[in-house]
């Protein structure tokens, strides 16, 4: 069964691949040849996905879901949070946004942090939408080559490494895409149950 990810990002491409049943065939937006930018103009990370989402349904009539995430840090209030890719400025600059929360955080003590994943997904006339959360702390330098994102500079609770340091097999056990993933999965066998 296909199933579109109305993702540009090739780094969550990758990692729900590793996640879900090698029986689904997950394509992203770039496989059905969607070159389009969807606008990300919601203030909550649910309403984002659902724009994401709608837009595949709505343009290709197809089985679809998103994925808007983000890095929640306690002691500025939640952000960045929606803005996570936008964080410096439009141009997604990953380096530039780390240097920002730092700036930020000024060596703030409270480096509490949290990183959500929101799924929106439309499966044969039915709309989800499930999340899955990582709690873990910031730190002041970048450790680690895998991942991607914040990845460098958060440190999962329970841990001594970064996400980019536990490398993308003990990511994808823990991470908050590993369980929202783990919910589309039950959701998608759910569903073929009832087809057949
Ligand atoms: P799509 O909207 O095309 O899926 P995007 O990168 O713009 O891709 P988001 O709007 O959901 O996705 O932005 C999420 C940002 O949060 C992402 O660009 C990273 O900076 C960060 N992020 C999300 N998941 C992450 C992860 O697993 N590890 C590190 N950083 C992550």
């Amino acid at each position: 069964m296909k199933i579109i990810f109305a993702t540009q990002n090739q780094n969550k491409l990758i990692e729900i691949k590793n996640l879900i049943s090698s029986s689904y065939s997950i394509l992203s937006l770039n496989d059905i040849n969607c070159k389009k930018e969807i606008e990300e103009i919601g203030l909550t990370l649910e309403a984002n996905a659902k724009i994401k989402a709608d837009f595949v349904r709505f343009k290709y009539g197809l089985n679809c879901f998103s994925d808007d995430s983000g890095l929640e840090i306690d002691a500025l209030n939640g952000a960045p949070g929606v803005l996570s890719a936008r964080y410096s400025g439009p141009e997604k600059d990953n380096e530039a946004n780390i240097r920002k929360i730092w700036s930020e955080l000024n060596g703030n003590s409270n480096t509490k942090a949290r990183f959500r994943s929101v799924f929106f997904i439309h499966l044969n006339n039915k709309k989800y939408c499930i999340e899955g959360q990582v709690e873990g702390n910031i730190i002041f330098e970048k450790r680690g080559t895998g991942g991607f994102g914040y990845d460098p500079i958060f440190i999962p609770k329970g841990y001594n490494k970064t996400l980019a340091e536990l490398g993308p097999i003990e990511k994808n056990k823990i991470s908050h895409r590993a369980q929202a993933t783990k919910q589309f999965q039950k959701i998608l066998n759910d569903n073929i149950k009832n087809i057949y």
